[in-house]
């Protein structure tokens, strides 16, 4: 076994005989008949794969003597007659739009998780059937939708000119939309809308209902001791506001739900162990939870949200510099299998500034007042929020070499059976504990998608700027994305195009735009390409030169992976993989054209020949803008408290082999202080195969290894960014741990953040002038001593690898809480170690 095939790790050394129970297997829901019954009228379109064996020893089941105490509730559940299936479109000739929904201070949304029956198929040899989880949104507002590429070229005619307002022909297309019921286009998708926070200086609210088939309890535990790490709780949910500048709002981990707001649920008692298995609970309770609190439980220990259940967010929110985000789930044990098919960008549009776009840019200098204006007048005719999404999903499907589901599949598909971790939604258990596939997986290859479609075509029109907003929500693999042409012979050579980077993970860049260029060791010229790490969105202008037919591609650009020394599905770029001689199936992606490719396919980019009579669009210049992100509080880096809180973090754990730990130890074994209102100054370690993300807070870069900056302009110091891995410094296996890790990176990246709620925290209150001048009227700082803790997170963003317990509680706390030890404990890195290949390699 490679040591980087998979993050498990056994024997779990944090398990003990009183673990949580897993809910999920033990007993069916559904009688033997039933179940049989379904079988027989599923078995022409399943495959009968393996019978595989549950309930091994280790895994969180309680022995069989734990009292079995029936449900109070059979909680509401979807027949499974009435799922949706989803056919996903093969390489449509138009990217399918994401519908939007407005989220104001008055109307909450409704967000349900629930499952859908998904189809991809080219043709019968290379099909996948499943059924997996996706959003449902209801309320929130209707938004028009984007105008149309064609109505955008239109709209930019003129490089210089192109500042004024939408044409008439785009906002009448507007209106046209504006009635146009964004929740309709969601039933036969697998894309949730983009939410659009209106309430930017307010409150916005979402109601999440878990909709997710329940499968039954064997027990009902005692109260557990400690978290469990590992897949686990697979039909339990939760959300997470990645990207926005939020109260994290949790103020225990042990509490139901925020102490404050927990006003008709018993408190947590000794005894309280399982939602299902407290008949003084029910369905009919709705959970108000303050802030993005991935804590939040209707059971203790379990962080998350029960089938049937509903939890009632609330967001206060402050100013915010315009950005996507995106929601998804976060409950620790199932977010590895959720997230890949649930979730959805979440945007601060910049409709909000109260004086448009100059309320944030200014030229960099008198010198570039020509291209600054160019550049702006981009801006406007393809406002952020109604600009091209390009979200990247990836369906995790992949076989051995061998035909066996591959490690890193979801939703476990390669988990040891015995140790039961297999989702409910895709297999059926039998009475007598073992499990039936009811998906099916012929050619098991990993899919991408973007926009919830396989290959489609984008069109642009050459040299016209395009402003995309991409989203790369695949949970285990990083891209970089070049528009390459595809010759008669399957090679590609690059295509004239070029990506301006605007602004990162929903913060500007300070100064922009930035022309991506990538160069590194051995590539003999630079490509414009672009970097997304599992979780990382990007705002960007796109411009090809020459009219033509390209494809937008990863793995074909400037940067590999050494897949043969490394062998791990998630140290990988997305689409170059091992040659076809290794034996594993290259990603579908990888066909194209009649042939597979040594890159993936992600779209079809058509550039169509622009107008005659329009002048072509000037390449603009770097550093025509400055972002005023001063405005911002929590950006305004020069009014962080000094000195800056120094702790060190590092994901590559020695004692695992390289596998993914925070400093050796793993969720929840250790926790990070951070005291409200302070200064961090954070060394980063090994986040060149594990992608670091912080919630509820950009980080800003003060420093970065030579192996980042001199092969690419992706990362500077300065910029903002809440998802960071450094691909870039992966040379394969064996290689020295020199600081940064992977790599021989000489030093830690290091990145500095305030850890503040923001909106409501005295002097530093909401960016008051901005929230003012919308309208909004200040929150009033809060009288003194209200300081309460918060728990807040980061982890590795491959989203097993954090279910698996690479994450550590952030404690928010207070100067005075008697709770934290005194002098408080600042983390630090292990010494650096040489990590080398297991022997097998
Ligand atoms: C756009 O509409 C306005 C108001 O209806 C009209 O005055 C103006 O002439 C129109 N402009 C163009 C270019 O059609
Ligand atoms: C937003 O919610 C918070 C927490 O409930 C509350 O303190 C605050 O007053 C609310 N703000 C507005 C503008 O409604
Ligand atoms: C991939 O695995 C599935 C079982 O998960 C099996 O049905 C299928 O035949 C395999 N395909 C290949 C090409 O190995
Ligand atoms: C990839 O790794 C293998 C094994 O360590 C090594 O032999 C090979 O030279 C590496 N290839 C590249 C291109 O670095
Ligand atoms: C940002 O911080 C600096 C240094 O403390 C301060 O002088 C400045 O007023 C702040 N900017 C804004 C817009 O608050
Ligand atoms: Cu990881």
């Amino acid at each position: 076994m490679a040591a980087f095939d998979r993050q498990r790790r056994g024997p779990f050394p944090t398990l003990g005989p009183l673990l949580l129970v897993v809910a999920l297997l033990a007993v069916p829901l559904a009688s033997a008949a039933a179940a049989a019954a379904h079988q027989a009228a599923s078995a022409g379109s399943r495959s009968s794969g393996p019978r595989r064996a549950l309930f091994g020893e280790t895994y969180g089941h309680l022995p069989a003597t734990a009292a079995v105490k029936p449900r109070r509730h059979l909680r509401r559940q979807e027949a499974a007659d009435s799922r949706p299936t989803i056919v996903i479109p093969i390489r449509p000739s138009a990217l399918p739009t994401i519908p939007h929904v407005q989220l104001t201070s008055h109307g909450a949304a409704s967000l349900s998780l629930q499952p859908a029956d998904v189809t991809v198929s080219l043709d019968a040899a290379t099909s996948l059937t499943f059924t997996t989880p996706r959003y449902f949104v209801s309320g929130g507002r209707p938004m028009p939708a984007a105008p149309d590429n064609q109505a955008q070229a239109q709209a930019l005619s003129s490089t210089h000119s192109a500042s004024g307002p939408l044409d008439n022909t785009t906002a009448a297309k507007q209106q046209k939309h504006r009635h146009q019921e964004p929740y309709q286009q969601q039933k036969q998708a697998l894309l949730a809308p983009a939410l659009v926070v209106e309430a930017v200086c307010g409150n916005f609210s979402i109601a999440l209902t878990n909709n997710l088939p329940f499968q039954g309890v064997a027990s009902c535990p005692d109260a557990p001791t400690k978290t469990e790490n590992g897949p686990h709780d697979l039909e339990w949910t939760n959300l997470h506001t990645h990207g926005l500048k939020v109260d994290p709002g949790a103020v225990t981990t042990s509490g139901i739900c925020d102490e404050a707001a927990a006003t008709d649920l018993p408190a947590a008692a000794a005894g309280l162990a399982d939602y299902y298995c407290n008949a003084d609970l029910s369905s009919q309770q709705v959970c108000q939870v303050l802030g993005d609190n991935i804590y939040v439980g209707d059971r203790p220990y379990a962080l998350g949200l029960a089938p049937g259940a509903t939890l009632q967010y609330t967001y206060p929110m402050g100013g915010s510099p315009p950005g996507v985000g995106w929601y998804h789930p976060h409950h620790h044990g199932s977010g590895g299998i959720q997230v890949p098919t649930a979730a959805g960008p979440l945007i601060i549009p910049e409709s909000w500034l109260p004086g448009g776009l100059p309320d944030l840019y200014e030229p960099a200098s008198k010198a570039v007042t020509g291209p600054f204006n160019q550049l702006l007048g981009i801006m406007r005719a393809q406002p952020l929020e109604l600009s091209t999404i390009l979200r990247f999903d990836a369906l995790w499907f992949r076989n051995t070499s061998t035909g066996e589901p591959g490690d890193d599949s979801i939703p476990f598909l390669g988990a040891d059976p015995g140790e039961g971790n297999v989702s409910p939604l895709l297999y059926d258990v039998l009475p007598d504990g073992t499990a039936q596939p009811k998906y099916s997986n012929a050619a098991g290859r990993d899919w991408g998608l973007v926009n919830g479609a396989f290959q489609p075509t984008i069109t642009l029109t050459d040299n016209t700027y395009a402003r995309w907003q991409l989203l790369n929500t695949m949970t285990m693999k990083w891209l970089d994305l070049t528009f390459q042409q595809v010759l008669a012979d399957g090679s590609m050579q690059p295509a004239d195009c070029s990506i301006w980077l605007l602004g990162r993970d929903a913060v500007p860049l300070p100064l922009l735009p930035r022309r991506l260029q990538s160069k590194p060791a051995g590539a003999t010229t630079a490509a414009s390409d672009l970097i997304l790490a599992p979780g990382n969105r990007a705002d960007v202008l796109v411009k090809c030169n020459t009219p033509g037919t390209y494809v937008l591609a990863s793995g074909a650009g400037p940067f590999h992976t050494n897949y043969t020394a490394c062998q791990a599905t998630h140290c990988e770029l997305f689409g170059d993989v091992a040659s076809a001689s290794f034996g594993f199936p290259r990603s579908t992606n990888n066909l194209y054209g009649g042939r597979e490719l040594d890159a993936a396919v992600l779209a079809v980019v058509q550039v169509a020949a622009r107008d005659a009579s329009v002048p072509p669009a000037e390449d603009l210049p770097d550093d025509v803008a400055r972002a005023q992100l001063e405005r911002f509080a929590y950006l305004n880096h020069t009014a962080f408290p000094q000195p800056a809180v120094e702790q060190c973090f590092s994901f590559m754990s020695a004692q695992y082999g390289g596998m993914c730990s925070v400093n050796n130890n793993l969720f929840q074994d250790t926790v990070v202080y951070v005291r409200e209102g302070s200064h961090q100054s954070w060394s980063l370690r090994d986040i060149t195969f594990h992608p670091f993300h912080l919630h509820e807070s950009p980080i800003r870069l003060t420093s970065l290894p030579p192996c980042a900056t001199s092969v690419t302009n992706m990362w500077q110091v300065g910029d903002w960014v809440d998802v960071l891995l450094l691909p870039t410094c992966q040379t394969g296996c064996p290689w020295e741990d020199a600081g940064s890790g992977g790599g021989n990176c000489g030093n830690p990246v290091t990145a500095e953040w305030v850890a503040q709620k923001y909106y409501s925290s005295g002097h530093r209150a909401h960016s008051p002038d901005l929230c003012a001048a919308a309208g909004f009227h200040a929150t009033k700082p809060a009288a003194s001593s209200t300081c309460q803790s918060r728990n807040s997170i980061f982890h590795c963003h491959i989203i097993t690898h954090s279910d698996e317990g690479c994450a550590q509680v952030v404690k928010w706390y207070c100067a005075d809480d008697p709770a934290v030890p005194n002098p408080v404990p600042l983390a630090t890195c292990p010494a650096t170690y040489t990590y080398s290949c297991m022997p097998d390699h």
